[in-house]
Formats: C-alpha cells, sequence, structure tokens
C-alpha cells in the first residue's frame, strides 16, 4: 500500500460499490492505470482490492528490477529456485479460523464479474498442492465458482494440477489443496511459470524475493501455504464428482462455455483480521500480464535454442497476451526470421501469429513493427502458413482449438542492397531537447 501511494497508483474507492458487475466496472475504468482499493462494499466489512499490478513497470517493481531486466530475473530464478523455510511466527491469516460447520464462503465478498458469468468467482486465488512423494509443491491459479458455503467447482486445464489430481482420483482418493488470496505479486508471476512438472512454483517466488519467502502449515490440509497472505482457503479436490461450472468471461474477452467440472469441499477458511479480498478481473491488464510475462520467457528460452542471438519477444495485449508475438533478432545467417517462427510456434500451441523483425526495431511499439512489415517484408517469400494445427480452444475463430498460423519475417536479407534500407535521420536530434527551444 505504501508503495502504491507513493507512487500516486492507488485508487480509494470510497463510494458505496455493489459487489456483482459495479466493482468490476470500477476496475475497468481504471484498467493499466491503477489498483483499486473498494473501502466500501455493499453488504460486506471486507474491502476488495483490485489491479494490484497493472502495468509492467508494476510488476518489476513488485521484484525489484528494472522493467528491461524483468524476463532475465525471471528466467534466472526458474533457472535456480530457492526451497523455502518454515516461518516460526503465528501468521496474520490464522487469526480468524473457520473450520467444519462454521465454514462458509458467502461471507467473502467475492463478485460476479461479467453479466453472463454462472456465478461468482474467486479468481486470484493461487492453488498450492503437495505432490507427497517428492515434498515439491505445484502452485497454479484457477477460476473457481462458488457453489454454496462450502463447495466449488475449478477448471483445470490439462497441465501439472490436472497431472497430479488425475492420480488421485485414479486411487479414487481426494486431493488436498489450499487457496492463497492476497498474496505478493512475485507469487502471482511464480505461478504461471512455465516449468517442468515437479519445479515448486513457491521455490521460484523465493528466489525472485531474494530467499524472504517463509512458509506455515494449513490446519485441515497437508499443504504449506506462504506465511503472508489475506486469505487462505483449505479444502479437498473430490475424486470422480462432477458439477456444472460456467459460462465464464475469460482473457481473450468472450465468454468460455459451461460444463462438467471437478469439485472442491472446503474443510477451513483462515484469514487476517483486517483481511482484504483480492480479485481479478478477467481481461484486464493484471490477468493478461501475469499470462504475458511467463509465456515470453518460456519462449525466449526456446527460440534462443535455435536462434542465439534473439534479443527479446513481446505477446501483445491486442491478442490477449497469448496469441500475437512479436520477435526481435540480430539476424546473422539468412533463414534465421523463419527459424525463430518455427520455434515460437513450437513453444506454445496457443501462439497464431508471430512477427520477426530486426533488433533495431522496438518491439514494445506497434507503429513500429508495422513500420518493419510495411518496408521489409514480401508476402511472396517471407509469409509462412501453417494449416489446421493445434490452436487455442478460447479462440472462438478456430474449428473447436484446429487453427490456421502464420509468420512474418519482417527481417532485412543479409545481402540487401544497403543504400535502399538507409534509415534516413537528422544529424545531432538525439541530443535535442524541446525545453531548450521555448
Ligand atoms: N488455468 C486453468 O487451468 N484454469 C483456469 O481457470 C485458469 N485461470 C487463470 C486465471 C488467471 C487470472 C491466471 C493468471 C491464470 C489462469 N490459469 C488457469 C492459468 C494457470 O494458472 C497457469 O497456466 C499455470 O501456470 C498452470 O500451472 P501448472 O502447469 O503448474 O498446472
Amino acid at each position: 500500500m505504501t508503495y502504491l501511494e507513493a507512487q500516486d497508483h492507488l485508487a480509494k474507492i470510497k463510494k458505496e460499490v455493489v459487489i456483482n458487475h459495479e466493482l468490476a466496472g470500477v476496475t475497468k475504468l481504471f484498467d493499466g492505470e491503477k489498483t483499486c482499493l473498494f473501502e466500501n462494499v455493499k453488504h460486506y466489512e471486507m474491502p476488495v482490492i483490485s489491479n494490484v499490478v497493472f502495468d509492467r513497470k508494476s510488476i518489476a517493481d513488485s521484484v525489484g528490477v528494472e522493467v528491461d531486466k524483468l524476463i532475465d530475473k525471471y528466467l534466472a530464478c526458474m533457472a535456480e529456485p530457492l526451497p523455502c523455510e518454515y516461518s516460526q511466527e503465528k501468521p496474520a491469516h490464522k487469526s480468524c479460523v473457520q473450520v467444519g460447520d462454521a465454514v462458509n464462503l458467502l461471507e467473502l465478498p467475492i463478485p460476479i464479474h461479467h453479466e453472463k458469468d454462472g456465478g461468482q468467482y474467486i479468481t486470484a486465488g493461487l492453488l498450492i498442492v503437495k505432490d507427497v512423494a517428492t515434498g515439491k509443491q505445484n502452485v497454479s491459479i484457477h477460476r473457481l465458482q462458488v457453489f454454496n458455503e462450502k463447495e466449488m467447482g475449478i477448471l483445470i486445464l490439462p497441465r501439472h494440477l490436472w497431472h497430479l489430481f488425475s492420480q488421485y482420483e485414479a486411487r479414487g482418493e481426494a486431493l488436498d489443496i489450499a487457496i492463497c488470496i492476497g498474496a505478493a505479486p512475485a507469487l502471482l508471476l511464480a505461478s504461471q511459470a512455465i516449468t517442468p512438472y515437479g519445479v515448486d512454483e513457491l521455490e521460484i517466488a523465493n528466489a525472485m524475493l531474494d530467499n524472504q519467502l517463509k512458509l506455515v502449515k494449513c490446519e485441515t490440509v497437508n499443504v504449506d501455504v506462504p506465511e503472508h497472505c489475506e486469505i487462505v482457503i483449505e479444502g479437498k479436490l473430490v475424486p470422480s464428482v462432477r458439477k456444472v461450472e460456467g459460462p465464464f468471461g475469460e482473457f481473450p474477452r468472450y465468454y468460455g462455455p459451461a460444463g462438467d467440472r471437478p469439485v472442491i469441499n472446503v474443510t477451513a477458511i483462515c484469514r487476517r483480521e483486517d483481511a482484504i479480498y483480492h480479485t481479478i478481473l478477467p481481461g484486464t491488464k493484471e490477468h493478461l500480464l501475469l499470462g504475458g510475462i511467463a509465456r515470453e520467457a518460456s519462449m525466449l528460452r526456446t527460440i534462443a535454442h535455435t536462434v542465439p542471438t534473439v534479443k527479446a519477444v513481446h505477446i501483445t495485449f491486442g491478442s490477449s497476451c497469448r496469441y500475437h508475438a512479436v520477435v526481435s533478432i540480430k539476424k546473422e545467417h539468412e533463414g534465421e526470421g523463419k527459424n525463430a517462427i518455427l520455434a515460437a510456434f513450437s513453444n506454445s500451441h496457443e501462439i497464431k501469429h508471430v512477427i520477426v523483425v530486426d533488433d533495431d526495431i522496438d518491439i514494445f511499439d506497434a507503429d513500429h513493427v508495422e513500420w518493419a512489415l510495411a518496408t521489409r517484408f514480401q508476402a511472396g517469400e517471407d509469409l509462412m502458413l501453417i494449416k489446421g494445427s493445434l490452436g487455442s480452444k478460447l479462440d472462438p475463430s478456430s474449428d473447436k482449438g484446429i487453427s490456421d498460423k502464420i509468420g512474418l519475417d519482417a527481417t532485412l536479407r543479409l545481402d540487401r542492397d544497403s543504400n535502399k534500407f538507409q534509415v534516413m535521420r537528422i544529424p545531432g536530434l538525439e541530443q535535442m531537447k524541446r525545453e531548450d527551444y521555448l
């Protein structure tokens, strides 16, 4: 809070706000600009916070680096995670504990965000599970629909949580889970890391936080959670039970459909006395950037295996931080632009359009990228079209996820006529300042 206020990044919403739709609307008004602290939520004592991180700088600041070093730091921490120690202190989130019959999710200010959402959704919970065979934990964020006081539905795409849950389900056993709401941004970012199964994302977060992350044990489940968070919901992912969850307004700004989904039975709710409830409004910069930065890091690493001179990757907001990648390379061999495109596609099935440019182009400036396309790209030579591969099922233009993809190589040929591509320049412009002429 102190940081946000010092940076003038905090909008304190004093007016009474209704939890359904109105809270989402105000969050949207400040999307990309400010964190919203809702101090007066109708029918609830607990304040709500949204847009906790809202641009690249706020994320970089949260892990103590400059924006242009964020991906490097993330990759370094993924390469060398740091095991966490247990805290010896009683954590603040254990000052109010509900167990058994006392558990009541409906007391928390959990919003309905969009018009056709199936109900109230928890969207900013770090879902932690422990693989008891290795002691390593897995952390991920999932949309969680509140069904009643003690039950939630969960969407689990086939990644690491699904991998562990399906083993328990095959044995007819429930999987212990904990959901942490109101944890530090570094933990949210670490939860999105694209790693092999078995890498503990809390250890990545600990590396990002310079070994300051301590854990505490849960009350009713065998899971360790961060010492500092506002609310911890404990529960069991039950085997062989499915209930209808959804629809839900998702990151591409369309609704994900309703379907039969696994169910969590809540066994405890622990919270700070003065807890603040964090919600992530789907499709906002906060939502998109958390996934986008993780994908940029992963794609940079993959492309570097085949094009070592890759400089940076930008997965754009316009593509919901999922579908379009702009890649800059320092081309040293003819054909590397197309190899970078192939590597980008191999990195993520969600990627649909890739543009590769030379390293004199600012890939975070859409006009600059378009200029490269306009003046360095010829479709007959530089366009790669791939038909009928797997894309994102949430892209409504795909056929149940089957999608065409294109790669655009807008790098200059190495044997070009350098006179034709001489970029015009005004001598001395770099040193000139407007104020000196006013
Ligand atoms: N992944 C899902 O499978 N289901 C979801 O409902 C879901 N919702 C998300 C909501 C937000 C706000 C964010 C940032 C991500 C969401 N994700 C969801 C993505 C996963 O959290 C992410 O891919 C994570 O890295 C998966 O971790 P795992 O591979 O360790 O299972």
